[in-house]
């Protein structure tokens, strides 16, 4: 069994129990997938591969008034914004398809839902217009990784501490343009996250995951810029 949270996997009869390193955020979206290769106590594999989310459970006084708060201006055209712990630390961090500067902004959280912007990629590529943005572990290897919609669909991959990098190599063949929001998920039940995108000729793209070798930077380029 693989998990992009670290934590133990036992058995039990018919159960599966995954006990994480640190306990899941509130509300945070899990996506499980059991493939064939995973059985019973007893040697019996499953006779089919299993994919479900569950949102994780919420406690604490909020009844749903949203009356404090602030408005971080950490960057300006922000196209769309995702929540992922993309540096491994324990909290959640901020993360904008900026289409003004044609970048993805990766804000770190310091814990406390305080956020700071990371520092600019030194080696940016060109792409146009990024307005959508997802996020997930691409490549198996831990961490969360980025698909940007430009357009196009291009792919950032994570070095494990938020760094990511350019996308000139890792894109998504697609035939028309990529008509708005995006979205990982394990479609075929492999245990590996799907691409699935509104396709603007009509309808949508569905690309499976194969087995590509994605390479981590080398360094701290953390605002990966996607255009110049
Ligand atoms: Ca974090
Ligand atoms: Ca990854
Ligand atoms: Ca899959």
């Amino acid at each position: 069994m693989r998990s992009s949270r670290a934590g133990s996997v036992a058995a039990n009869g018919n159960a599966l129990v995954f006990t994480p390193t640190y306990s899941f955020s509130p509300g945070e979206l899990i996506s499980v997938t059991a493939t064939t290769a995973a059985g019973n106590t007893a040697g019996l594999a499953l006779s089919r591969p299993y994919v479900w989310q569950f949102g994780a459970g919420v406690s604490g006084p909020g009844r749903g008034y949203f009356s404090t708060g602030y408005d971080p201006t950490l960057f300006k055209g922000s196209f769309a914004l995702v929540a992922g712990d993309v540096d491994n630390d324990g909290d959640l961090d901020m993360l904008s398809a900026n289409i003004s500067r044609r970048c993805v902004d990766v804000c770190f959280n310091n814990g406390s839902g305080i956020f700071s912007l990371a520092p600019a990629n030194p080696s940016p590529t060109v792409r146009p217009d990024p307005c959508g943005l997802a996020i997930g572990d691409l490549d198996n290897d831990g961490d969360l990784d980025i698909v940007v919609n430009t357009n196009n669909i291009a792919l950032m991959v994570n070095n494990g501490q938020g760094f990511f990098a350019g996308t000139a190599n890792y894109s998504i063949p697609i035939s028309n343009g990529c008509g708005g929001n995006i979205s990982l998920s394990d479609l075929d039940g492999d245990g590996d996250l799907d691409f699935l995108g509104p396709n603007a000729g009509g309808g949508a793209f569905i690309r499976f995951n194969g087995n590509l070798a994605l390479a981590a930077p080398p360094r701290n380029p953390s605002r990966a810029r996607l255009g110049g």
